[in-house]
């Protein structure tokens, strides 16, 4: 972490401001997590702050605390708007490029003459920051909030509240400490979050053991449509929006299943395909094993990018089109896939 961005962090965080804490479209634990565990640790200096999120999240993040006072723009947008010109300061957590916001909140923030700051763990970070924390080599954004309080030497403000919330982040990102970028540092990160007063298990139990009946039928149905190609070292899943309207889908449902195909031998790239009539786009996700780089194949490829062992994008073709494509590019790939383990 560089010395000077720290040393600017701590100048604009000194006084008490009107600060704003904003995470990225459809948030996850990371997101959550991570822009909770700093505005409650902002706020314990002094300052006002709202934390606002594009739209909703899963019901398996409800038990996060002060998580009901988060404002969502989708359902707010005028006060959201006025929010962000009375900011004085606006941080953007786990994200590093407005088009992460969706085009109108996206918009609103363009125009906005606060002073930004980003703290975040993705590839090529866009540039409209002042102080710009980027660390892709981090597992979670929560983690490095933590570094960040710890380089300002204020971990004596991490309660039992923020330490939850980040203990959330580094935990959904990592896989639970199992995702390569978990270190020796992440656990001892983990360890002092516990010390102060986070509870692991419970907050594993709250998060993962939360499934409605409904989630586990369309898991089956998604276990149905798994296919699997072992020349290509890669598993990949669908569902198409039938599927999912018969399984009662929510929000967040989907969460974690493109990991099923990882768990296979050997498979070293999974991918889950999911119809959206809504938005008329296929939405997909990536993971893989090693060093085989799904942020870039979904840069190529999928209008998307992550991370180099998670990534998202998406397709304008059709869900059948869109696997056809996938499972033809995966020739071109063929030597990497094969030799990434
Ligand atoms: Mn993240």
């Amino acid at each position: 972490m560089q010395k000077d961005n720290i040393q600017a962090l701590g100048k604009l965080i000194a006084t008490p401001k009107n600060v704003l804490v904003i995470g990225h479209k459809n948030p996850d634990g990371d997101a959550i997590g991570s822009c909770m565990g700093w505005a409650l640790f902002l706020r314990s200096l002094g300052h006002q702050v709202e934390v606002i999120m594009p739209n909703d999240y899963p019901d398996f993040l409800t038990w996060v605390p002060a998580q009901e006072e988060i404002v969502l723009f989708s359902e707010n947008p005028d006060s959201v708007q006025k929010s962000v010109s009375d900011s004085d300061l606006i941080f953007t957590l786990d994200f590093n490029h407005f088009s992460r916001l969706g085009e109108d909140f996206a918009r609103v923030l363009k125009s906005s003459d606060s002073t930004f700051v980003m703290i975040d763990h993705h590839e090529q970070p866009d540039d409209y920051a002042e102080v710009c924390i980027s660390h892709p080599e981090y597992g979670s954004t929560a983690e490095l909030v933590f570094e960040c309080i710890f380089h300002l030497d204020m971990l004596d403000k991490i309660n039992k509240e923020v330490a939850s919330c980040l203990y959330l982040g580094i935990m959904t990102d990592t896989g639970s400490f199992k995702f390569p970028s978990t270190t020796a540092r992440t656990h001892e990160i983990a360890s002092v979050l516990i010390t102060k007063g986070a509870k692991s298990s419970e907050i594993q139990q709250k998060t993962f053991d939360s499934s409605s009946y409904h989630r586990l039928k369309l898991l089956g149905q998604a276990m149905q449509n798994l296919k699997y190609l072992p020349e290509y070292s890669t598993a990949y899943i669908h569902l198409s929006q039938d599927e999912m309207d018969k399984n009662n889908f929510q929000k967040g449902d989907t969460e974690g299943f493109v990991n099923y195909g990882l768990s296979i031998k050997g498979v070293v790239l999974a991918a889950i395909f999911k119809e959206d009539k809504n938005q008329n786009i296929i939405k997909i996700s990536f993971r893989s094993k090693g060093n085989f780089d799904v942020n870039k194949l979904a840069r190529t490829h999928f209008h998307g990018g992550g991370h180099i062992n998670a990534a998202g994008g998406r397709s304008d073709l059709s869900l059948k089109e869109t696997m056809e494509k996938f499972v033809h590019l995966l020739d071109a790939y063929k030597t990497e896939l094969n030799a990434a383990l």
